[in-house]
């Protein structure tokens, strides 16, 4: 990969639910950077044959090198029932990509599949990052200053990672992968958000800080509650991030969000693909939301009623579980009874 060496370097991290979201952020960054080299890299614990088969289309018809490296979920894989479970174990893949790409880059830029690019990069190409391992910016004011007390951690500086500057050697020279993976599997601290808490308290004081504009956070589902009809995006904003549940790719998030999404994802392997339509229940009433913001009264009757029959379902099987569990519990003996019924909460 020596012509690769002077490109910049950048990475994802997905599981079958992003890897569209990637391909899309992959396309919106060559669209605004035609002056740049890149070489991109996906990272998964398992994908299917057409993701595969959608980049390398991709990376043909643009004529950039695209590489998905599979990884061995190995140390992550008992986190599969964690605490978040709105987290998929892909964002375990950041903490491992500095070990993989020693040797083929000095830095490499992680970048969540959430995010879209609509501007220059070139700035973060060749920015100095001296001794420190990473650059990121702040994460939004409430989180930081909460996780900054429960990972016991002074300073006003909590990091977002959904954008990381990395400078491999010195990552790979602080053991930042070995520390964080040490500290998610000692249970020493209850993780709200696993790889980043982890992160910010083995990296804490080497960690640049980086202007905002590189990381602007928005919740499409905040914007969906307070029925916002445009999204306020600065001058000067480089990358959007689209935390939270709601992502771009849903066919009832915000239309300004959408509209970016799907303008990139023509120029990306997966223009045929249609927005995702609702699956769960909490994705309905979503969506039935959206449709009585935008006065659509039927649509919304219409989600409202198949979130009341998929949610009914959910709960009609959890009485059948409870039902089961309580002719079990009948069976039992007195002092065996009382502690079971004590340690499931319900005595
Ligand atoms: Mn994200």
């Amino acid at each position: 990969m020596n012509g690769e060496r002077s490109a910049l370097h950048v990475a994802f991290g997905v599981d079958e639910n992003f890897f569209r979201g990637a391909g899309v952020c992959i396309a919106s960054i060559l669209d605004n950077n035609p002056d740049l080299d890149f070489v991109f890299h996906v990272f998964t614990f398992g994908c299917t044959e057409d993701s595969r088969a959608r980049l390398s289309r991709m990376s043909a018809e643009r004529g950039v090198p695209m590489h998905v490296h599979v990884l061995d979920e190995g140390a992550f894989s008992r986190y599969r029932h964690n605490p978040r479970g709105n987290y998929s174990n892909a964002i375990f893949t950041r903490i491992l990509m500095p070990g993989v790409l020693a040797g083929v880059t000095d830095r490499m830029l992680y970048v969540d599949s959430d995010i879209l690019c609509r501007g220059k990069l070139a700035e973060l190409a060749r920015m100095d990052l001296g001794e420190h391992v990473a650059a990121a910016a702040a994460d939004v004011h409430t989180i930081a200053q909460r996780r900054l007390a429960a990972m016991e951690l002074d300073g006003d500086f909590y990091f977002n990672s959904g954008l990381l500057l990395i400078d491999i050697d010195n990552w790979n020279r602080a053991r930042i992968t070995e520390r964080a993976i040490e500290l998610i599997g000692s249970g020493r601290y209850k993780l709200d958000y696993p790889d980043q808490d982890a992160l910010n308290k083995v990296a804490h004081g080497h960690v640049m800080k980086l202007h905002p504009k590189w990381n602007v956070m928005f919740s499409l589902l905040g914007n969906l509650r307070s029925c916002k009809q445009k999204l306020s995006i600065s001058d000067d904003a480089v990358m959007l991030h689209f935390g939270g549940p709601l992502k771009p790719w849903h066919s009832w998030s915000h239309a300004c969000a959408q509209s970016m999404f799907l303008s990139y994802q023509r120029g990306s392997g997966w223009a045929d693909v249609p927005l995702d339509r609702p699956r769960t229940y909490k994705q309905m009433h979503q969506c039935a939301t959206y449709h009585r913001g935008h006065g659509k009264y039927p649509q919304a009757l219409r989600w409202y009623a198949a979130y009341l029959h998929k949610k009914l379902s959910f709960v009609l099987q959890g009485a059948a579980a409870l039902a089961v569990l309580a002719i079990e519990l009948a069976s039992l003996k007195g002092a065996q009874a009382d502690w079971l019924a004590a340690s499931l909460g319900i005595a």
